[in-house]
């Protein structure tokens, strides 16, 4: 397993590259160009910048989250060709500076999605937290309003720019089924992987989170037989999944460990971090202590170390602790704990398999 941490970049982040060299165990950095906008392609002098900046700190940018997918991509328009080829010519700079694994979801509209991003929890920390009813009989307009009237909201998808558009692309989403997704993220698949084999690249996508549709948008990427499908879809270890724990696993009937199991050999990047799931549906986020969730945290990386997993892996969000002031999910503090938390359990497990191995020699 080889510990990885998300770094929004220089400016963007209030982690540094020399607090995250300093994490136990960790060798690189998650990373993108955060303010290119999905169907842009990436400026190589820019690629190249933050390579420099995370070598100079000792740390390695193989993991790459997200290169974004337009939306004309999802929506299967005529115009998507022309940002498949911009995709296309991204992913082939990052195979330059030697970037092996991209992390890309296909959710249409909204990336990951919350309701309360600083949710006061009884020992004093915040979390990110989700009220279902407020996603699934939300009329979209009232959305958009209460969205722009909130300036507290600031989300992945949520971006002025595009909120602008908000209510437009809600419209083109309208008559658009989960079959239609299926056949634009085949149509897609079939372009880009092509491309990522022979540059030597697996690309994994991420599950949607929440996995099930939100504000009456389909999603996909929501379930195991889902994602079996989806690596039927175009079949070749270069169409890969982020086993991410904490999205799958706000859905109490997603055995992650089943999926672990199943899929191994194409999970290159995993995200493990936990949640507590409530009966209405409502969840929150909770350190990565297996008994603080729902999510069965050690038994997850149990499966990992027994499939002899050796792709990468980072922490997800964490809570907001020790005052800490920071990116909605992504602070320092209880990501770096979570880290310990997850070496723990490994460390455990490999001394284990290690001693049983001596005994069986002896
Ligand atoms: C949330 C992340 C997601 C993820 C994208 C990948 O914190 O896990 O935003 O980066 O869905 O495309």
């Amino acid at each position: 397993m080889r510990m990885v941490f998300r770094w929004f970049g220089e400016g963007n982040d209030t982690v540094s590259l020399e607090q995250i060299r300093q994490i136990p165990g960790v060798e690189g950095i998650v990373w993108a160009l955060h303010d290119c906008l999905a169907g842009e392609e990436w400026p190589m002098d820019r690629i190249m910048n933050v390579r420099d900046q995370a070598l100079r700190a000792g740390l390695h940018t193989e993991v790459v989250e997200s290169v974004n997918v337009h939306e004309d991509i999802k929506l299967g328009l005529p115009t998507r060709d022309l940002y498949i080829e911009k995709y296309v010519r991204t992913i082939e700079k990052l195979a330059q500076v030697g970037v092996k694994v991209i992390c890309y979801n296909f959710m249409p509209v909204f990336d990951w999605v919350r309701t309360d991003l600083h949710k006061r929890m009884d020992d004093g920390s915040t979390a990110l937290f989700y009220e279902k009813v407020k996603t699934t009989d939300t009329d979209p307009s009232e959305l958009v309003k209460s969205i722009m009237n909130n300036s507290d909201l600031s989300m992945p998808g949520w971006e002025p720019e595009r909120l602008a558009h908000l209510t437009a692309l809600f419209e083109s989403y309208r008559d658009v089924t989960e079959e239609d997704l299926w056949r634009n993220l085949g149509y897609f698949l079939d372009a880009i992987i092509p491309v990522a084999e022979r540059c030597g690249i697996q690309m994994a996508i991420h599950p949607d989170d929440p996995p099930w549709p939100i504000f009456g948008l389909p999603r996909i990427m929501t379930s195991q037989a889902n994602l079996r499908r989806f690596l039927q879809l175009h079949d070749s270890p270069a169409n890969g999944i982020t086993l991410c724990s904490g999205s799958l696993g706000a859905n109490p009937s997603n055995d992650i460990i089943a999926m672990i199991h199943e899929f191994a050999e194409r999970i290159p990047f995993t995200h493990i971090r936990n949640v507590r799931v409530y009966d209405n549906g409502d969840f929150i986020e909770t350190s990565h202590r297996a008994q603080d969730g729902t999510v069965d945290i050690t038994g997850i990386v149990k499966a990992y170390h027994n499939v002899n997993f050796a792709g990468y892996c980072r922490p997800d969000h964490g809570r907001h602790i020790w005052d800490e002031e920071c990116r909605p999910g992504y602070g320092l503090y209880d990501r770096a704990l979570g880290i310990m938390y997850l070496w723990g359990a490994w460390d455990t497990l490999e001394r284990t398999k290690q001693q049983s191995e001596k005994r069986n020699l002896s």
